[in-house]
């Protein structure tokens, strides 16, 4: 664990003006460490430090130049020309004193920073449908603004992200390996996966036979990466730009209300009362839709709902197949989290399935 006199001197290194004063965690993301630095400034008091998850990550390099890629696409000047009433920001990278982009440390740990969207907040659940509209407004807007930016000038961070044939491929290796305590929900577990394999090459077939094409997307759009302003209520903007490359839409479509739509929560503690709200849904697919109408096709829209149980199944997997690897990739708090993680994405798939009809249904008449 790195200590607070440390992560003052890391945070340091990217500061020009004023003091630091104050540094504490931000959020809850399940790869990086996230770091919010108060600074005596006036002119910033706050910027985001964040230490990149290189098991992860394997090019933070790349991630970065990425970053500068999108978010110079993205100037200030064009945001200007978004309406009045719906001010939009974006997260800026901020260098090091010697004009870097990320700063390691003398243990190979890999820093970087990132401006910080002041009178802004997120949610892991959402209090209610208007809430929704905007998590979906958010989404569209962000494949907006970078709707012009050919896919082809951003690199490949994580290769095999959100391929799901890759994902069950990586399973079965580690379960070959793995000799997993068969506790009911493991079972529960195991049997599931086995019940899908088929289902997991939808997208990549779609894709394969050029139904959907490639476009970039921003990877992991779970709804707490979109900030809401603390006065209005309204979407102003969508971090954790790590994962942006070229991909689906389907992706971040599915992935968006795979989180969007479960009141219970990611960390739900009852996995067995987990359920996929039909409201939400509704209320993210008309804002996502609003803004996105203008670049769907026909193929887009019949790909939505199998994006949706796609994404949230592969989530589940992910989760499963890291538990009986040992948590070698995502962050835990004890010894089970990654199953029960798993389990409240299977199901939420479950509930899904059950729903298909009525998801379809919802779809359809926002056409
Ligand atoms: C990870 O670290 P975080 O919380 O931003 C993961 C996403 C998952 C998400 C689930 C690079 O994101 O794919 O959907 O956890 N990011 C990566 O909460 O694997
Ligand atoms: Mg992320």
């Amino acid at each position: 664990m790195t200590t607070e006199i440390n992560l003052i001197a890391i945070a340091e290194q990217f500061t020009s003006q004023g003091q630091v004063t104050g540094i504490e965690s931000l959020g809850n993301g399940n790869i990086n460490d996230t770091f919010l630095v108060t600074l005596d400034s006036l002119e910033r008091k706050h910027f985001v430090l964040q230490r990149i998850n290189t098991q992860v990550f394997r090019q933070p390099a790349l991630v970065m130049q990425n970053m500068r890629i999108l978010t110079d696409h993205v100037s200030a000047d064009r945001l200007k020309r978004t309406p009045a009433n719906r001010p939009w920001k974006v997260p800026r990278v901020l260098l090091t004193q010697n004009h870097q982009n990320l700063w390691t440390d003398q243990n190979n740990g890999c820093w970087r920073a990132i401006s910080f969207v002041e009178n802004a907040q997120s949610f892991d659940t959402l209090p209610d449908n208007s809430h929704a509209s905007e998590i979906g407004y958010a989404l569209g807007m962000f494949h907006n603004l970078i709707s012009d930016l050919p896919p082809a000038k951003l690199a490949d961070t994580l290769p095999g992200f959100h391929i799901t044939p890759l994902y069950l491929q990586h399973y079965q290796n580690i379960l070959a390996k793995a000799n997993p305590h068969t506790s009911p929900e493991v079972k529960y577990c195991l049997q599931f996966v086995s019940d899908r394999t088929t289902f997991a090459d939808i997208l990549e077939d779609a894709k394969a036979t050029g139904k959907l094409p490639l476009r970039l997307i921003h990877g992991d759009p779970k709804i707490n990466n979109v900030l809401f302003d603390t006065t209005t209520q309204k979407a102003v903007s969508v971090i954790d730009l790590d994962t942006v490359k070229p991909g689906l839409v389907h992706y971040d479509i599915g992935d968006c209300l795979r989180s969007g739509c479960n009141p219970m929560g990611e960390e739900a503690e009852h996995w067995e009362k987990v359920y996929f709200d039909l409201d939400l849904c509704q209320g993210i697919l008309e804002g996502y839709l609003d803004v996105a109408q203008a670049f769907l096709t026909e193929n887009d829209y019949s790909y939505i709902y199998a994006a949706i149980r796609l994404i949230t199944f592969e989530l589940g997997l992910r989760f499963f197949t890291d538990y009986l690897a040992g948590d070698v990739y995502f962050k835990v708090k004890y010894p089970e989290h990654n199953l029960a993680r798993a389990l409240v994405q299977f199901k939420l798939t479950e509930s899904i399935e059950a729903q298909e009809t009525k998801i379809r249904q919802i779809i359809q008449d926002l056409k």
